[in-house]
């Protein structure tokens, strides 16, 4: 079979709810993905930062295998003997008291927003039903219908009303409207991206988390950190709000926290916010699983153990000094945190990003345009130099076609 013949039986059989770049994979190691005709890409969207260990990472591989082959699942109705080892791992690993276990973001973000009314009917004391929940226009925070109510884009949301009330959209970074937002006794959280991803990954100002948690403190409101895409050292730090110091009341992690081998995600949250939870009230069949629960722990030691952070920070500030001495009418702007970058392409005679993706793929990187005019770069975070240096040659001379 080629490549035309395994899109043409997705066409078949699969809903169409996703319109890929025209490249069949096959295999995957570290920064590098196969397609069914054996030639080879760089990987510069990472499964969207899932796979910052590098493709099939071995040691996540190997955790997961052992586990595989001894229990897979039991259930929370019982206990085991991996949960409460990796619970104490992960806790310890982000500094909080407690983690809620779960399997996507979409469910992390869900258990964020549920764990956040409930601390404010009963710690906070607003009226049953009328908490309120500030987001930022232009979010993603996952699919399901809650989430999409949050939504102020029209591919995530049109269709799929009536929607969940009880939230309140600003711009982002954007403090006065926070400030204003924040005057409503009946707010009982802020949720953001520490860099919004999908919207094009857009940095806010420097301050800006900082100056919007202390003003969440001031107000008895929780400050809740969406991580999945930018935590686990995708940013150049563990945590995305690293770099500001700030801690949020409630963390929602994802993606990387499984090295993408495994749907793995988690809430963390002090005493005080997570006990507001009791016994049968929230939970999921998958959630917290021993086979996750290993995979997890490989994860987050893979993260510090090859110093990932770091080398996302020091790669990063290439990526981006490199891109901005390109002379090219093409190339708006570059921007991004760590490696977690965004080019702005400039649409002229037609061509959009998804020209430059295609062309980059023929090229031999895949990456995928969001919002039309912007290509995100997001490599594997053990991407060494020397393979960063040949990326950014093959970005640069596919982009210079364009001129
Ligand atoms: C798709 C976007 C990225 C996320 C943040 C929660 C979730 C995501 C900050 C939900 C998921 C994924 C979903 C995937 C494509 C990708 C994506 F383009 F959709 F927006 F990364 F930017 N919070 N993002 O980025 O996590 O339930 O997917 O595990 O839906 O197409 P999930």
């Amino acid at each position: 079979m080629k490549s035309q013949d395994y899109i043409a039986r997705e066409d078949k059989y699969g809903a169409h709810n996703y319109h890929p770049l025209p490249v069949v994979l096959d295999k995957g190691e570290g920064v590098f993905v196969w397609d069914v005709e054996g030639k080879r890409y760089f990987d510069f969207l990472s499964a969207y930062s899932a796979v910052n260990q590098g493709h099939c990472n071995p040691k996540i591989v190997d955790a997961m295998i052992a586990q595989t082959k001894k229990l897979t699942l039991t259930s929370r109705a019982f206990y085991n003997s991996v949960l409460g080892e990796y619970e104490e791992f992960v806790t310890k690993f982000f500094g909080y008291d407690k983690v809620l276990p779960m399997n996507s973001g979409a469910e992390g973000d869900e258990t964020a927003l549920k764990i956040c009314r409930k601390w404010a009917y009963e710690k906070k004391g607003i009226a049953e039903n009328q908490a309120k929940i500030i987001v930022c226009e232009n979010n993603f925070h996952g699919r399901t219908i809650t989430i999409v109510s949050m939504s102020t884009d029209p591919d995530s949301y049109a269709g799929f009303g009536p929607f969940t009330p009880g939230f309140v959209k600003i711009p982002y970074n954007d403090i006065p409207a926070l400030k204003k937002a924040l005057e409503d006794p009946n707010v009982a959280g802020f949720l953001v991206e520490p860099i919004q991803g999908e919207a094009g990954v857009y940095v806010p100002d420097d301050g800006y988390l900082k100056t919007a948690y202390d003003l969440c403190k001031a107000k008895n409101v929780l400050f809740i950190a969406d991580e999945v895409q930018t935590g686990i050292g995708r940013t150049g730090k563990l945590l995305a709000c690293d770099h500001e110091g700030v801690r949020p009341d409630i963390l929602i992690l994802g993606k990387a926290l499984s090295g993408g081998l495994y749907p793995v995600s988690a809430v963390l949250a002090d005493n005080d916010i997570m006990m507001v939870i009791k016994p049968g009230e929230h939970g999921s069949t998958f959630g917290g699983n021993p086979v996750a629960a290993k995979v997890a722990i490989a994860a987050l030691s893979v993260i510090r153990d090859e110093k990932l952070a770091e080398n996302s920070e020091r790669l990063g500030k290439i990526f981006r000094e490199k891109l901005k001495q390109v002379k090219s009418p093409r190339i708006e702007l570059v921007r991004g945190k760590g490696l977690l970058n965004a080019v702005v392409i400039k649409a002229m005679g037609g061509k959009t990003a998804w020209d430059v993706c295609l062309a980059l793929k023929e090229n031999g990187l895949l990456a995928k345009p969001t919002h039309g005019h912007i290509i995100r770069f997001a490599p594997p975070l053990v991407i060494t130099e020397a393979q960063l240096n040949e990326a950014i040659d093959i970005i640069i001379k596919t982009i210079q076609e364009f001129d």
